[in-house]
């Protein structure tokens, strides 16, 4: 997999081809469960690795992000939950902005204390359309965010968040359903996004059963996050990624 990570999902989303994001969050790893990951039997399919979470509680992110560099060639890209979790030493860093919300902060305040930090760095920069779904129950990341997530039933608010991020400049659109969420964004609401952008969208927040992943990819997904399931049941891997590599066939 190529690191230019902005250039290979623009490419792989014109020619149809879907790809996998394994979440790992840093609190929640070790050796252990890395090398659990590293010898599931088609780990090779996963695309890309993101790093990061909404709140993380212990010291362990850049250590994290030093052991999947050491430990695997995959992109390492992080997805952060504040201007605290940087890492120069990965290769990408999704640049958020929170759209579905209307916190200042997230919209641009964090942005803007990141930026010199990153404009020194070698992070590739993705800027990105962030927007969170409601999702049965209230996630960590909108309670954090002190956010409103997009309702459930109303794909067409999504897909014109969407466009106006798209309009602003944001070349990946990332909707999410939160870590963990009671139920994934629906169908419909993937399908509508997908039909209002030409960027790669990615999409995350309880996929947890080959099912679900199978469902968001051919609805419109780009890309899959799956974070929470893998944590629990790291065996689900491969039947996730096949899901995947049925797709581009
Ligand atoms: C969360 O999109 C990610 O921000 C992935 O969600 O942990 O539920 O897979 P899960």
């Amino acid at each position: 997999m190529p690191k230019n990570v902005l250039q290979t999902l623009i490419k792989r989303k014109q020619e149809g081809i879907k790809s996998f994001a394994l979440l790992i969050d840093p609190d929640k790893f070790d050796d252990e469960i890395g090398k659990r990951f590293l010898e599931m039997p088609n780990f090779a399919q996963v695309d890309f690795i993101f790093v990061g979470g909404s709140l993380i509680t212990g010291s362990t992110f850049n250590q994290t992000v030093q052991w999947l560099k050491t430990n695997t060639d995959k992109p390492i890209i992080i997805f952060p939950g504040s201007n605290m979790h940087i890492d120069t030493s990965a290769d990408a860093i999704l640049f958020l902005s929170l759209i579905s919300g209307r916190n200042p902060d997230f919209l641009i305040g964090q942005q803007i204390v990141a930026a010199p930090i990153l404009k020194r760095s070698n992070l590739e920069i993705l800027p990105t359309g962030y927007m969170l779904v409601e999702s049965g129950r209230q996630t960590t990341v909108s309670y954090i965010s002190n956010t409103t997530p997009i309702p459930a039933d109303k794909p067409e608010v999504a897909a014109c968040t969407a466009m106006a991020g798209e309009m602003l400049g944001l070349k990946l659109i990332y909707a999410d359903a939160g870590s963990g969420a009671e139920n994934p964004i629906s169908s419909k609401m993937i399908s509508m996004i997908r039909k209002s952008v030409d960027a790669p969208i990615i999409i995350g927040g309880g996929i947890n059963t080959p099912k679900k992943a199978s469902q968001a990819l051919k609805a419109g997904a780009d890309v899959i996050v799956v974070g929470n399931a893998l944590e629990k049941d790291a065996s689900l891997l491969p039947g996730i990624l096949q899901k995947v590599e049925e797709m581009n066939r």
